[in-house]
């Protein structure tokens, strides 16, 4: 006979099948690879494994329609992500449900980040008509010097579960208008929102008459990413998961003089100074370190309070704590979601445990909710006093847990926020604007996000999104981030009847 939890994770499953069905998409055909929902534990779907000789086919297919994409004007290859944009405004609640079912988000964040794949088709539309390159003064009379921005060819996307649609977005709306092919692997935990956001681009290239091998999806484990990482057609591999992965991709892509956009592992920190508005900082708070179950690169895992405020800060984010409801994310009202599986809740575990030994004390959370079945994972977000800056806390853990340190001048607040390995994201909670000029100044925060009476996480897709240090460096989404899909080429032309030589030199 059937447990509740089974038969739940069957219902789960033909909802999955449901909401692919909807969005246009075959399914799979089985095979080893298991899709799960973190909301039971429980499989949704099994596909197959993409194996080396498959992709080596799809780079070749992506590589094929490479040099007939590339001559297409921009503003006339846009047209394929206004439909894709399209596609996801009708198909919205859709693939924010599959999202909720594949990776735990609640609803709330899942439509969000649905709505942050249409915010960057639509950046990306206007983008096509601005891929500006610049004129220089020549240096020699009758010439003139520019730079030309074109293609680049054929751009590996390797995306990471807790963004499983939107950081494609970004990547491939922006690869597309700047002319460039793609070939995706997505994380191996989230393969059927790959397959739906496949499925709407395919439909959307097929709408507006562009050839659909413009895209590719290759689905597995690090094997089928390394064929990505080692294949010199790839042009720019952009990957973006943990520093260890970064760690192990980026050598190989550069040993081939292939280029890499790096977004890998945040630990970021708020300062809450003296001055700071509690009542905003305590719900920026919450929402960056409880939020999406503390599973976002941007998530907030340090805390640096001013000495003089810090009991009654951690009182308040405690007691706001323990309002919020933990659970079944397709349920209103819930807040935080599940873990993505029992991998991560074993390291919040272990991180607990030698946040003891290193000193800290657990104000609250951190326990197991046992709601669905042995193979969910629900934990409440925890919050930890660290009596300094230990090893621990120098890490980062995929998990809700906020450390907690104090600091008595602002310049020890800034040095603990930058004695990190990673460089991610950052902010600062003060009213004292000299304080909060010289957080985003030189000296100040040395991350590519440095936020002022906001949290850390949850940014809009119009600046450009990265960090610096173990985080990778590279930029991705809005402002000029679409540079990294194109190669620029500099040009001099000579409209003279003279050939002057630069730097003045006589030849003869
Ligand atoms: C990520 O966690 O990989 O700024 C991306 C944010 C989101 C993107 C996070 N817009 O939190």
């Amino acid at each position: 006979t059937q447990t509740v939890t089974e038969h739940f994770s069957e219902q789960l499953s033909l909802r999955a099948r449901a909401l692919l069905h909807g969005m246009g998409a075959e399914l799979p055909t089985p095979g080893t690879l298991l899709a799960r929902s973190p909301i039971s534990g429980g499989i949704l779907l099994p596909l197959t494994i993409d194996t080396p000789t498959t992709v080596d086919a799809a780079i070749g297919r992506a590589a094929g329609a490479f040099p007939a994409w590339r001559t297409v004007p921009a503003p006339v290859r846009a047209a394929v992500v206004r439909r894709l944009a399209e596609l996801l405004v009708a198909h919205q609640g859709a693939l924010a449900e599959l999202v909720t079912l594949e990776a735990g988000k609640i609803s709330a964040e899942a439509l969000g980040e649905v709505q942050e794949m249409i915010d960057v088709c639509e950046f990306a539309i206007g983008l096509s008509r601005q891929l500006y390159g610049a004129t220089m003064p020549s240096e020699r009379p009758g010439h003139r010097l520019m730079e030309t921005w074109h293609p680049l060819g054929v751009v590996g996307v390797i995306s990471a579960f807790n963004f499983p649609v939107a950081v494609w977005a970004w990547n491939t709306a922006i690869a597309l208008v700047c002319g460039d092919t793609v070939v995706w692997k997505p994380s191996e935990t989230t393969p059927l929102t790959a397959l739906a956001c496949h499925t709407l681009l395919r439909r959307a290239a097929v709408d507006v008459g562009v050839n659909p091998e413009v895209h590719q999806l290759v689905q597995g484990d690090a094997t089928v990413g390394h064929a990505l990482v080692d294949d010199p057609r790839v042009a720019l591999l952009s990957a973006t998961g943990s520093v260890r992965m970064g760690a192990a991709v980026a050598p190989r892509v550069a040993a081939r003089f292939g280029r890499c956009l790096l977004e890998l592992g945040g630990n970021n920190a708020a300062i809450v100074a003296p001055s700071a508005d509690l009542d905003l900082a305590v719900r920026g708070i919450v929402f960056a370190a409880a939020g999406t179950a503390g599973q976002r690169c941007t998530s907030l895992r340090r805390l640096i309070v001013h000495r003089s405020i810090a009991d009654e800060v951690v009182g308040r984010i405690a007691a706001a704590y323990t309002q919020l409801r933990v659970g079944n994310p397709l349920e209103e009202g819930v807040l935080v979601g599940p873990l993505i599986d029992e991998r991560a809740y074993t390291a919040m575990q272990e991180a607990l445990v030698r946040a003891g030994q290193e000193g800290g004390v657990i104000v609250c959370g951190g326990e197991r909710v046992d709601l669905i079945g042995p193979d969910a994972y629900y934990a409440r977000p925890a919050l930890v006093r660290m009596p300094k800056h230990t090893e621990l806390v120098r890490e980062e853990t995929f998990a809700p847990i906020l450390y907690v340190l104090t600091y008595d001048d602002f310049d020890t607040a800034i040095a603990l926020n930058n004695d990190v390995p990673q460089g991610l994201s950052s902010s600062v909670f003060t009213l004292d604007q000299r304080e909060a000029e010289r957080f985003l100044s030189a000296d100040g925060s040395d991350c590519g996000i440095a936020n002022v009476n906001i949290g850390t996480s949850g940014a809009e897709i119009g600046g450009a999104f990265g960090g610096e240090k173990n985080t990778g460096g590279g930029r991705e989404s809005g402002s000029d981030s679409w540079k990294a899909y194109m190669r620029r080429a500099t040009n001099t032309i000579n409209y003279s009847t003279e050939l002057p030589l630069a730097q003045g030199i006589h030849f003869g």
